[in-house]
């Protein structure tokens, strides 16, 4: 049943009851988009936000390293984000819609995909809520393309999207990119942790954030981590990040920089690959938990 819908509506983000998972409570919201219009090699994204929901439930609400529960900040799960139009330039403008209702109303919004098209929609939506951000990329892929299979919409081109934008970006772990793509970040000395420096990441991390500004939107498509803990996504590269480094990463992200809101996309769930959904599950949590400690 690789890839096909599951007949039962999923559960809130860790299965949590009233008061914890009631918007009104909560300082965090999730908002799924099952998005997935222009997804070039496997498929399956469509069901990624179903699939980390699912799996969220089976997450341990204590974190053994900071000792505390995050989700006591109260987490909320928003009704799933289905664009109707067709056209995709408008469907990002939906999904830009939910998402600012979403920011708007204070909480911290993370939203899981779908393909990363969609990433643009919640980028612009915190640009409009909080002023001057930076986007940081977690991804194997630049995504700079100008356009890709004849639509600027495309997951290959939503970082470029971003930098038409004139939002600073920097990014951690590409390692599959075309000519042009290579060309525009040494042009344009666009700050890159590379795949091939993964094993010097924490070195080299802080100056890469000094490139940004004090509010960052965190964007991290999966298949940022090496396949071999993560093969469920639907362009997978070899030679990718790995849990605990990848964790440092984001400790001092949200110790360093005020993260405003972030998005997980590109699961592309299997049966054969359940520790991917249960990956995504934990990642989300553990940036949470970053999140609700950093808060100002
Ligand atoms: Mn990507």
């Amino acid at each position: 049943m690789s890839g096909a819908p599951h007949p039962q509506s999923p559960p809130n983000f860790l299965g949590l009851d009233p008061p914890e998972c009631d918007f009104e409570h909560a300082a965090a919201a999730i908002l799924p988009v099952p998005f997935e219009r222009t997804v070039s090699y496997g498929r399956g994204t469509a069901c990624g936000p179903a699939s980390i929901l699912r799996a969220s439930t089976q997450v341990e609400l204590y974190d053994e390293q900071a000792r505390d529960e995050p989700y006591r900040m109260g987490i909320a799960t928003l009704p799933a984000c289905e664009p109707q139009s067709a056209d995709l330039e408008a469907a990002i403008g939906e999904i830009e819609a939910r998402a600012l209702e979403a920011m708007d109303s204070g909480r911290f919004v993370v939203t899981l995909g779908g393909e990363h098209s969609l990433t643009t929609a919640p980028v612009r939506a915190a640009r409009k809520v909080y002023g001057a951000i930076g986007v940081l990329q977690f991804d194997a892929h630049a995504d700079l393309r100008d356009t890709y299979e004849g639509t600027p919409w495309s997951h290959a081109c939503v970082m470029r999207r971003i930098h038409d934008l004139g939002i600073p970006s920097a990014a951690v772990g590409l390692r599959a990119l075309s000519a042009p793509e290579g060309a525009m970040i040494r042009d344009q000395s666009l700050p890159v942790i590379w795949g091939h420096q993964l094993d010097e990441a924490e070195q080299r991390f802080d100056a890469l954030l000094d490139t940004l500004p004090e509010q960052v939107y965190l964007t991290f498509d999966l298949d940022f981590f090496d396949p071999a803990i993560l093969p469920a996504t639907g362009t997978p590269e070899p030679g990718g990040g790995t849990w605990w480094p990848t964790l440092r990463l984001l400790d001092r992200l949200f110790a360093r920089k005020r993260v405003v809101a972030m998005d997980v996309v590109e699961l592309a769930p299997t049966d054969d690959h359940p520790a991917s959904d249960f990956l995504a599950a934990r990642l989300v949590y553990k940036c949470l938990g970053h999140w609700w400690r950093n808060r100002i």
